[in-house]
């Protein structure tokens, strides 16, 4: 019997699955916390998962929700885990200005009360945890890159919540002595990343059009800039964080930026699409065409009404002090999506012929 145990919130989300696939594959124990929802939603980790009498069953899924208090001391106290990830989080920026303060209740208030239900268990000597914080806490920035020291200045309600989230999670580590960290992480993406996330909108966009599926894909501000990495790679360096003797913050990022311009770009080069633009973006809601067809069209209602221009991470003291290292490139990236949604859509067009 493995005497390593994850608790892991938001096991359902895009991170979620693959941190619970790498602890699996390293011989944890591992609790997933998925929410009640009318649809069944595990469709990310049903790979996982196996029926609880079978023997050597080492994945579990329990109902939970950041919203409820005695539920999550229900929770820690069942699993005993010896790592907390805190990876539930309503983590979409332009769906937290229309829902700021379920955003807080979640996202900020909901880190107090896991925190909160493990001192109220007496074990914060005996569990390290992990609070899944985000390069949005540098908003409207104050250096590039951005690092560990670089001033915090949220730009949206949700990294107003995940700003609270961060402080809280130092605040008991200096309270109480936890072995409670932070991973900044930047933007990463996968094929299983959220469709509504501009990644996966433009790949998912870029197979449908091909197929014939949709006329063109329509988009906010093309000329905002992050720094994009892949979703594997940045649940391990989640990992690498906890087995540090001593816990601390760490950015975790490629240190390289694109425009969300060029990922389009890339997309449509990968199906033999190469695209010109016709108006400027942003000033102008430009266009983008292609022998005629109008393939990306600027939409407004996809402005957020405050924005984050760039991102940019300066991932070096991950590099030293984790021995962490982006493995997949920026155009490795787009290909895995690109690929990927050209596959499931196919299938699903054969399906549904
Ligand atoms: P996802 O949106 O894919 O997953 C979020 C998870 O949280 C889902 O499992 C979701 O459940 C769950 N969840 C949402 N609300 C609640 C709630 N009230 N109670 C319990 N669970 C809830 O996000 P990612 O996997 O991309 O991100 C993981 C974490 O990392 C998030 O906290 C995010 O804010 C943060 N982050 C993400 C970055 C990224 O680029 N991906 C970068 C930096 C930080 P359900 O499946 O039912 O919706
Ligand atoms: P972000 O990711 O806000 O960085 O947060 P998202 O993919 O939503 O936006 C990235 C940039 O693309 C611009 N954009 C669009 N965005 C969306 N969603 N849809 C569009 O149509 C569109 N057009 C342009 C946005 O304005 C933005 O500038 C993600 C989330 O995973 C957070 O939880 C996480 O904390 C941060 O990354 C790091």
């Amino acid at each position: 019997m493995t005497d390593k145990v994850a608790l892991i919130t938001g096991a359902t989300g895009q991170d979620g699955a693959y941190l619970s696939e790498l602890l699996l594959d390293k011989g944890y124990k591992v609790y997933g916390v998925k929410r009640r929802a009318s649809l069944i939603n595990t469709a990310r980790v049903d790979h996982l998962y196996r029926d609880r009498h079978e023997g050597d069953v080492r994945f579990l899924l329990e109902y939970g929700d950041m919203t409820d208090t005695s539920n999550l001391i229900r929770l820690v106290e069942t699993a005993q885990p010896t790592e907390i990830y805190n990876l539930a989080a309503q983590s979409h920026v332009q769906v937290s200005f229309d829902a700021p303060e379920y955003t807080a209740d979640v996202d900020a208030i909901g880190t107090l009360r896991l925190l909160e239900a493990i001192r109220t268990l007496g074990m914060t000597d005996r569990v390290r945890f992990y609070q899944a914080s985000t390069s949005e806490l540098f908003g409207q920035v104050a250096e590039t890159p951005q690092r560990e020291t670089t001033p915090f200045r949220p730009r949206s309600p949700y990294a107003a919540a995940k700003l609270y989230a961060y402080w809280v999670t130092v605040n008991y580590r200096e309270a109480y002595g936890m072995h409670a960290s932070n991973g900044i992480l930047f933007n990463h993406e996968s094929p299983i990343r959220g469709e509504t996330f501009v990644t996966r909108k433009i790949t998912r966009g870029v197979a449908a059009i091909e197929l014939g599926l949709q006329p063109r894909l329509h988009l906010g501000n093309i000329d905002a800039k992050r720094d994009w990495g892949h979703a594997r790679d940045y649940v391990e360096g989640m990992w690498r964080i906890l087995q540090q003797d001593q816990p601390d913050d760490y950015v975790l990022a490629t240190g390289e930026t694109h425009t969300v311009r060029e990922f389009v770009e890339r997309a449509f080069e990968l199906v033999d699409r190469p695209i010109e633009w016709h108006g400027k973006g942003v000033e102008e809601k430009g266009h983008c065409r292609r022998s005629g067809d109008v393939l990306v069209a600027i939409d407004p209602a996809y402005f957020r009404p405050t924005e984050v221009d760039l991102l940019l991470g300066d991932p070096s003291k991950a590099h030293r002090k984790l021995g962490w290292r982006h493995r997949t490139t920026f155009d490795a990236l787009i290909a895995e999506m690109v690929e990927a949604d050209m596959r499931s859509l196919r299938r699903e067009v054969l399906t549904n012929a």
